[in-house]
């Protein structure tokens, strides 16, 4: 289904659901030079700053001419969000063709260990200033910290399966259905997984890896439960040429025996997957919060496992390498919403829950859709019913690229 034209036209609107964003935009440069200034904020822990550069560059990214200093007078500097000092950075870049602060940052040694840091899954932009405050700047500090050999395996076989042990008693639940991790009981290995394993998971995966990525998880998936359907989402869905992880949604196909066929189904999956050698790691599992429209503290409640996984070699392809890849399970009343979600943009799901909210008095999340006043929940059979219930006009996923 072909995006609808009028949000090609939409670029002035304020609301990133509202407009077309390619993956690669007339003022691709521009954009990249801002995304230095978002990333340093954001490292720094400055949300509001990090985001207010998020959102100018979403409208760059809808904005379908070249810009010059003529269109920067009629068009941009109108925009929502191009006030005093976005504004001149945007001057700067069409004077010059890039932004001096972008360069200086980009050679400053605290921005270099902070985005290093934080490049390694696990790792976040907090973490990464304590270390930088403990005066750590390299890779091989972390390595010392962590005490993680370069290429290191970490665990042994037998390890993994108390891991798994583990995992399976880490999700406990109070009496009202609340979920409770108990910190501290499971290892975290995710930092230093992630570390020794940072050469190949920086990797970028091609469209045809993921795509075999999906056929092999289906297939083992279709012995443990016949009947389920997935869709690859996150970056690849957006059209990436290179993806650095593989997201995959999965549901049943059949709505009332999916209610009870897909709860467990991650965990279990997970540990056939684990069994055959090709889930290495879990790096994180969690499994189903009862939904309840009231909640605002959780990003979503499915069940979900962020793995390590790791294609067995075939005579075309003898070498493999670890790739990261997240499963996403969800009710089949949950699945257009839990694509949608995790399809992304960040910035694209930003805008459609702050869409619902603000201008249509309705919650969207990756769990449900739901009227606010009421909480009636909607159930959509599509992903197209979703955006008509918000009063959205489709966009396919190729232009969510905010
Ligand atoms: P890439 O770097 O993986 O190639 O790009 P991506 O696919 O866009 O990034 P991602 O980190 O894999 O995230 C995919 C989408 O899923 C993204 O839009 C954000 C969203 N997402 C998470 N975590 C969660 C979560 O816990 N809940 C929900 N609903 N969405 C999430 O990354
Ligand atoms: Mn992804
Ligand atoms: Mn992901």
């Amino acid at each position: 289904r072909p995006t609808d034209p009028s949000v090609f036209q939409n670029w002035r609107a304020r609301y990133a659901v509202q407009r077309a964003s390619p993956l690669v935009c007339p003022n691709q440069g521009l954009a990249n030079e801002l995304s230095i200034l978002r990333r340093a904020r954001e490292l720094e822990g400055l949300e509001k700053n990090a985001l207010a550069y998020e959102r100018a560059i979403g409208m760059i990214k809808s904005y379908p001419h070249r810009i010059t200093r003529e269109s920067f007078k009629s068009d941009i500097s109108k925009l929502p969000g191009f006030g005093g000092k976005t504004a001149s950075k945007v001057l700067e870049y069409i004077e010059t063709g890039s932004i001096p602060e972008a360069q200086t940052t980009l050679t400053s040694e605290r921005y270099q260990s902070l985005s290093l840091f934080a490049s390694i899954y696990g790792i976040g932009p907090t973490k990464a200033r304590q270390f930088y405050d403990m005066g750590m700047r390299s890779i091989e500090d972390l390595e010392r910290y962590y005490d993680v050999a370069p290429g290191a395996t970490l665990k042994t076989p037998a390890e993994l399966d108390e891991f798994m042990r583990e995992m399976e008693a880490e999700v406990a639940f109070t009496p009202n259905g609340k979920r409770v991790r108990r910190e501290g009981t499971v290892p975290d290995i995710t930092v230093p997984v992630a570390l020794a394993l940072r050469g190949e998971l920086d990797a970028p995966i091609p469209r045809d890896e993921v795509e075999e990525m999906r056929d092999v998880v289906m297939r083992e998936l279709a012995e443990l439960q016949p009947g389920c359907v997935s869709t690859i989402v996150g970056g690849y869905r957006r059209g990436k040429p290179m993806s650095n992880d593989a997201d995959i949604v999965i549901s049943h196909e059949d709505w009332e025996k999916g209610k009870t066929l897909i709860p467990g189904l991650c965990k279990r999956l997970c540990a056939r997957l684990y069994q055959k050698g090709l889930v290495t790691h879990v790096m994180h599992l969690s499994g189903f919060h009862g939904y309840n429209a009231l909640r605002t503290e959780h990003w979503d409640s499915l069940e979900k496992a962020l793995t390590v996984f790791k294609l067995k070699p075939i005579p075309e392809n003898p070498v493999r390498i670890h790739r990261r890849l997240d499963l996403i399970f969800a009710l089949p009343e949950s699945y257009w919403t839990a694509v949608i979600g995790w399809t992304g943009s960040k910035m694209f799901q930003r805008d459609l829950r702050l869409w619902a909210k603000q201008e249509k008095g309705m919650k969207f999340d990756s769990v449900a859709l739901t009227r606010r006043h009421d909480t009636r929940r909607f159930l959509p059979k599509s992903e197209k019913e979703v955006f008509d219930i918000l009063g959205l006009p489709w966009i396919d996923p190729t232009m969510r690229n905010a």
